[in-house]
């Protein structure tokens, strides 16, 4: 993986323009409610980070179904079709649904701007344009009986090209994750179809992406085909993968050490210079406190 260092002048232009925009936006009465309300339980402003650049966002990824490379993504997006997508929803629901791209897209998206902390101890912060989870699963009506929900991408070997060689040392495809209901329902879980202000690209999870901005990275399951509400709680492919390394919960947890390196800082991706990146404290959370209740009386050094 190759790394710039310095940011160009487009990198910054973009963020002038994304910002400029956002102000005429508001100067003109358009920049509604759902944006301003959504910007209060976030925080980002308030933990006062800069929004990573776009081409960070698009270029520095983990999607394993292209490749293993961060650059691999990017790199072979082209294969990559969004458009037609499906996505089902079933289990425990009373109505069942599959939903089209013309329904998602009929949802009302907001923005959010959220800290994105990789278990790998990088971070970015991402404007993501989308809607709550909870919207969408009420559109399934959940039965009383759904404890968890289950997710999963697309599997399809012609185009994602590392999809084809099997299992890698307990890595399997489809990717798949989980929530318990209670964070699936949390205000702050997030379905993004976009971000600064444009369509998801292949590589950040198109056309339907989760964002769950206190876990890990993994949690965030990209292109999404399948929705399960279960009693059970559902495997999730790095547990299955390393179960002593990633756990199903994975909230960032700067006190709870990977097996292999600390959790208590991290790299900010965006900042590269000649010394290297800066770096700030990880925060329990990601610094999300509001969700400390999901989590009452629960060990966390236990369920990582
Ligand atoms: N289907 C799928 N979803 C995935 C991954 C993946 O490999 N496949 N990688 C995860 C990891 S480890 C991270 S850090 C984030 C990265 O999201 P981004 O590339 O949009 O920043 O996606 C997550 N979602
Ligand atoms: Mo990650």
């Amino acid at each position: 993986m190759k790394f710039q260092t310095g940011l160009k002048e487009k990198d910054v232009t973009s963020e002038e323009i994304f910002k400029d925009r956002r102000n005429i936006l508001k100067g003109l009465g358009f920049v509604g409610a759902s944006l301003l309300l959504s910007q209060v339980p976030v925080k980002a402003e308030s933990l006062s980070d800069e929004l990573t650049p776009e081409n960070k966002i698009t270029g520095y990824n983990n999607f394993y179904e292209f490749g293993w490379d961060k650059s691999d993504p990017a790199r072979y997006q082209n294969r990559f079709k969004s458009d037609p997508w499906q996505v089902v929803i079933d289990g425990e629901v009373n109505a069942p649904i599959t939903l089209d791209l013309d329904d998602l897209n009929k949802i009302a998206q907001e923005e959010r701007i959220y800290r994105f902390r990789c278990v790998e101890a990088w971070s970015m912060v991402i404007p993501w344009l989308g809607f709550p989870l909870s919207a969408l699963l009420k559109l399934a009506d959940p039965t009383s009986e759904a404890r968890y929900v289950a997710f999963e991408t697309l599997y399809d070997p012609a185009q994602f090209p590392n999809q084809g060689g099997g299992s890698f040392g307990g890595f399997s495809f489809p990717y798949v994750e989980g929530l318990t209901i209670e964070e699936a329902m949390h205000p702050l879980t997030f379905m993004s179809m976009g971000l600064y202000g444009k369509k998801l690209l292949p590589q950040n999870g198109a056309p339907l992406r989760l964002v769950v901005p206190w876990k890990y990275g993994f949690k965030s399951i990209k292109s999404i085909v399948k929705i399960t509400l279960t009693k059970h709680q559902p495997r999730t492919t790095w547990n299955m993968s390393a179960p002593h390394e990633y756990g199903f919960y994975a909230n960032v947890n700067p006190n709870v050490s990977h097996p292999r390196w600390s959790q208590a800082s991290e790299r900010i991706i965006g900042t590269e210079g000649l010394f290297g990146a800066k770096r700030r404290n990880t925060e329990l959370f990601n610094g999300y406190s509001e969700v400390a209740s999901l989590y009452t009386g629960m060990d966390l050094k236990k369920n990582y």
